[in-house]
């Protein structure tokens, strides 16, 4: 089985659900601290350079982004939206700011009925932070019985070979990517579509 993005466009960003587009397309968001990787691994799943902005300064995704997308699979088309959104955790911006950022993430991930997968992102150098492990319960609490959670170490170009071979068999449900390097992409896009499609 394979899939394939057939087209990837840009559709709205929103600051809040107040103003989210219409949920009748399902959902798959990337959700993980800041800087983890999530805009980079959308545009490499979209096979796309800069669709998502990314950033080496923490705190550059700042809305709600959705994006629309039509995938190939097994001969036949699917719609789907692709959601970045804003590190979870981010530090340097006031606290007020923080504490609605975060209150309008947590109400959309809570509230939102098109989600049906959460791409949950870990940087593999760092396996065991408190806010990963925050989001993690955060995910595990609000998960509905249509809703599945899908764990990506992110950067694995970072570790030696040992130390991936290491996490792979200490995380033998999760999957490894680069975005740097282009690795794990396409087993990461057939993930989403089997889970999805099938
Ligand atoms: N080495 C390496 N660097 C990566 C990888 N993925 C992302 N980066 C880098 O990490 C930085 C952050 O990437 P983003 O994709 O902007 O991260 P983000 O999670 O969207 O960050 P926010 O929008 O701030 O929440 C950028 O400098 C990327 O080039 C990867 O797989 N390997
Ligand atoms: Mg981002």
């Amino acid at each position: 089985m394979s899939c394939q993005i057939k087209e990837a466009k840009f559709l709205t960003s929103a600051p809040s659900i107040k103003q989210t587009p219409p949920p009748t397309v399902t959902e798959v968001v990337f959700v993980g601290r800041s800087n983890v990787g999530k805009s980079s691994l959308l545009n490499s799943l979209c096979e796309r350079k800069s669709l998502a902005k990314s950033s080496s300064t923490p705190g550059k995704t700042r809305l709600i982004n959705f994006f629309e997308l039509r995938v190939g699979m097994n001969g036949q088309d699917y719609s789907l939206r692709f959601v970045d959104l804003p590190g979870f955790g981010y530090a340097k911006v006031s606290k007020s700011m923080k504490e609605e950022w975060e209150e309008s993430l947590t109400d959309y991930l809570l509230k939102r009925d098109a989600i049906r997968l959460f791409i949950r992102l870990v940087d593999a150098r760092h396996d065991d932070l408190e806010n990963d492990r925050e989001v993690k319960a955060y995910l595990d609490e609000i998960k509905r019985p249509d809703q599945t959670i899908l764990t990506v170490f992110t950067k694995m170009d970072k570790l030696k070979q040992n130390e991936l071979a290491k996490m792979r068999a200490k995380f033998p449900e999760a999957l490894f990517v680069s975005n740097l390097k282009q690795r794990g992409i396409a087993e990461l896009r057939n993930q989403i579509c089997e889970r999805l499609f099938v």
